[in-house]
């Protein structure tokens, strides 16, 4: 077994990383490894399932190491940069236990992903190639993967999961020319980097956060523990796969762990999802709050497929209010778990004996004792139990560095290696976390998180904007919507939410990024230093809302 540490990977330090193993937290096992000893121990059980198909662990076992081999025979090895863009199918499944047999990092993009967002990972990841598929809810993802590579030189490969119908562009490959007879595969190192996730959201350089086998098997394992998944569950992946929440809190790796079956449902809402339950017989899956809600209200109108399978849904990835909380466990016949979690490590769960009130008030409590939390003012002082401060964590699955990216690490990671969250939290005296909000310009639009930064960028480019701010205004369903303050540069520019969208979609940007109103004003409020200031852009936007 040979070990090549990936450049621009910062490691834990050695001793960390010893205790770990030490402790049985690291076992050495990779992805490949995980796979083959389900395939060894049930092979019939099934593993995948979605509406075109239905795959055994020994099926899933054997396309993953085919695949994996005709994708070794397209050049694609150890330590490559793969973007993965593809919806919720069993395919998803397939390719990702390819890649990572191979040793090659897919670099997880989501659905809702485009030019804008796609050209910058691609560049960052220096990615080879891109794996996605044809037309997929009206849109044609094959034709976006071939106008990234030709927009990023490191491009060399384009491959699509087709459904034998697809036009592709010229020189991608359909990956169905890829199932060769399973071959010789590395051998690899659990302790090397497995792939590469996204951060919540990303300006300029986009941040990508390194996994290892060892460190994200770890938090596999136990989120399966703890959401207590067994062989007989069944995970229905609702929110996009790649995602880290649907991925591993306990996700799809959790239910493969576990040795239970992975469903997928290519749409969220009810109206698809629903029918899914009750035909696969899902037991657990996971929610953000907005479409907890859709499914809360579904559920109390009645007459809906028979989803007396489902067991626990857990709610994550913002903040899911107390008035939802609720109403999710008698809605849908369910035990609710609230759970918050970071791309970056540090997951937490209300756990599934805990009594009502901390399960409804709290977003729960870290899954290992060896998570370690400290929340901090300003001033980095560790403040007492119930008081707000800032969320830094270290511990066997949270990263020290993100992936090549020194000033990002410079901003976020302390000199002794506490990730900063960039949360406000409350630590209860019982332990739970209650979470407040984001200390940084984050819109987090009910789940999606949405930089400032990034979208005031977009807005300075048009030409009618002299200068632009973005803020999360509240909002009873999604918990934050985007408003987009405005200043023009002359009273001629027709800056409406119309235009504005228009403008912003026009340059490539993810739909869930567009502005939900757009304010024009004439001059920004500063802060003493000159700096625009957000807060009283909020205050403005609150004093109006109490106005209407
Ligand atoms: C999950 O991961 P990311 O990387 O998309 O976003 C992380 C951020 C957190 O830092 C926090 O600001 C927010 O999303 N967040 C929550 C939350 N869960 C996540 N804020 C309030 N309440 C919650 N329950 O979003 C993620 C990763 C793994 C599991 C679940 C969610």
């Amino acid at each position: 077994m040979s070990s090549t540490v990936l450049p621009g990977f910062t490691p834990w330090p050695a001793a960390d990383a010893q205790r770990y193993r030490e402790l049985g937290l690291w076992t050495g096992e990779t992805f490949g490894d995980m796979l083959a000893a389900r395939a060894a121990a049930t092979p019939e059980a099934i593993a995948v399932v979605d509406t075109a198909n239905s795959w055994s662990y020994a099926e899933l076992d054997r396309r993953s190491r085919s695949l994996a081999t005709g994708l070794a025979r397209l050049g694609i090895g150890r330590q490559d940069r793969v973007l993965v863009q593809l919806p919720n199918r069993a395919e998803f499944v397939e390719v990702i236990f390819a890649l990572f047999r191979l040793g090659a990092l897919p670099v997880f993009c989501l659905p809702a992903h485009r030019q804008a967002e796609l050209v910058p990972i691609a560049t960052a990841s220096a990615a080879k190639a891109v794996i996605t598929c044809g037309k997929h809810q009206l849109f044609d993802y094959a034709a976006l993967a071939d106008s990234i590579r030709q927009q990023v030189a490191s491009l060399e490969h384009l491959v699509v999961v087709g459904d034998g119908d697809a036009d592709l562009p010229a020189g991608a490959h359909d990956i169905a020319e890829f199932r060769d007879e399973p071959g010789e595969l590395p051998v690899l190192n659990a302790g090397d980097v497995a792939f590469l996730q996204l951060s919540g959201g990303s300006t300029g350089i986009p941040k990508l956060i390194p996994r290892t086998h060892d460190d994200y098997l770890f938090s596999v394992r136990r989120s399966a523990e703890i959401c207590e998944l067994g062989s007989d569950s069944v995970y229905l992946a609702t929110l996009p796969v790649a995602h880290n929440f649907p991925m591993s809190s306990p996700g799809i790796l959790g239910a493969l762990w576990a040795g239970g079956t992975v469903a997928m449902t290519p749409d969220p809402t009810p109206a698809t999802a629903f029918p899914l339950i009750e035909k696969f017989g899902v037991t657990i899956t996971g929610l953000v709050p907005p479409l907890a809600r859709l499914w809360v209200e579904r559920a109390e109108a009645g007459n809906t497929p028979d989803l007396s399978s489902l067991r626990v849904v857990l709610v994550g990835g913002a903040r899911c209010p107390e008035e939802l909380a609720e109403r999710v466990g008698p809605a849908l016949g369910v035990t609710l778990q609230q759970v918050f979690g970071m791309a970056e490590g540090l997951v937490c769960y209300t756990r599934l004996d805990d009594p009502t009130d901390v399960v409804i008030a709290t977003q729960g409590r870290p899954m290992s004792e060896y998570d370690r939390v400290k929340v901090v003012d300003d001033q980095g002082v560790e403040v007492p139990p119930g008081t707000d401060g800032n969320l830094l964590t270290q511990g066997p699955y949270t990263i020290r560095g993100y992936y090549d990216n020194a000033e990002a690490n410079a901003r976020s990671f302390t000199a002794d290696g506490w990730y900063s969250t960039g949360d406000i939290v409350s630590l209860r005296p019982d332990g739970n976390l209650e979470v407040r909000g984001r200390a940084g310009d984050w819109v987090n639009r009910g789940g999606e998180k949405v930089s400032a930064e990034e979208l005031e960028g977009h807005l300075l480019a048009h030409p009618g904007v002299r200068d632009a701010v973005i803020v999360g205004t509240p909002d009873p369903v999604l918990g934050q919507r985007i408003c987009a303050f405005v200043q023009p540069v002359d009273a001629d520019a027709k800056l409406t939410l119309m235009t504005v969208r228009a403008f912003v979609r026009e340059r490539g940007v993810a739909a869930w990024k567009m502005p939900d109103s757009v304010v024009v004003v004439e001059n920004f409020p500063e802060t003493g230093v000159g700096k625009i200031s957000r807060k009283e852009l909020r205050q403005v936007l609150a004093e109006g809302a109490q106005r209407n």
